[in-house]
């Protein structure tokens, strides 16, 4: 059952577990600006999807150069059950500022708007390597969710993918608290 259902049926819906499994049109990278995907999410998206992910990345970044912090870009997904990985740069805690999380969703959103598809699985972006407390993040993700969700005409399935119990339960109280 849905975490939340806006008045346009949007969905919040979160789950625990590898987000490289999730059924959804997308799935959100958490990644570097040079979208060398080495560890935590990237490197599971990568070893589950190919290296196909990982050229398309490469070229997109000689194209386009590095993304910035709270941008995208789009690749395939190789051999994941999505069509497309959302490539967002989070903010690295203590370095950039928190609030640039704000920009990798809501642009991540957008993104998927702008393809024209109905779901969209995010990660805890910025919680493992990138060091911000899993609260702060949920937070932010939940104030973005609650001001962009109204707005959206293609996405109905926003799924929140929490790799452990910590995670999954913070980002529940957050999420309940907030929506
Ligand atoms: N599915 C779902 N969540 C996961 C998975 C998975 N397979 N693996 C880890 N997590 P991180 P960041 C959780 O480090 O902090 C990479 O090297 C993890 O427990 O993937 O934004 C990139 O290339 C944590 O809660 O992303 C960048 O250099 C959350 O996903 C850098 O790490 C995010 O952890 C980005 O760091």
């Amino acid at each position: 059952m849905p975490l939340f259902k806006f008045p346009n049926e949007v969905t919040v819906e979160l789950i625990k577990g590898d987000i490289t499994e999730v059924e959804a049109d997308a799935i959100v990278n958490a990644a570097n600006s040079y979208l060398e995907h080495g560890g935590g999410v990237a490197g599971a998206i990568v070893r589950r999807g190919g290296w196909v992910i990982q050229e398309e990345s490469r070229e997109w970044v000689r194209k386009h150069g590095p993304v910035p912090v709270g941008g995208v870009a789009v690749t395939s997904a190789g051999k994941l059950k999505a069509k497309y990985v959302i490539h967002t740069v989070g903010p690295r805690c203590g370095i950039e500022p928190i609030e640039k999380l704000d920009d990798a969703v809501t642009n991540s959103l957008k993104k998927a708007e702008e393809l024209g598809l109905t779901s969209i699985a995010f990660p805890a972006i910025s919680t493992g390597i990138f060091g911000c407390p899993y609260e702060d993040a949920a937070r932010i993700m939940a104030r973005v969710i609650k001001r962009e969700a109204p707005g959206l005409r293609n996405i109905r399935r926003i799924i929140i993918c929490l790799y452990g119990d910590e995670a999954f339960n913070v980002f529940s109280k957050v999420l309940s608290d907030e929506l």
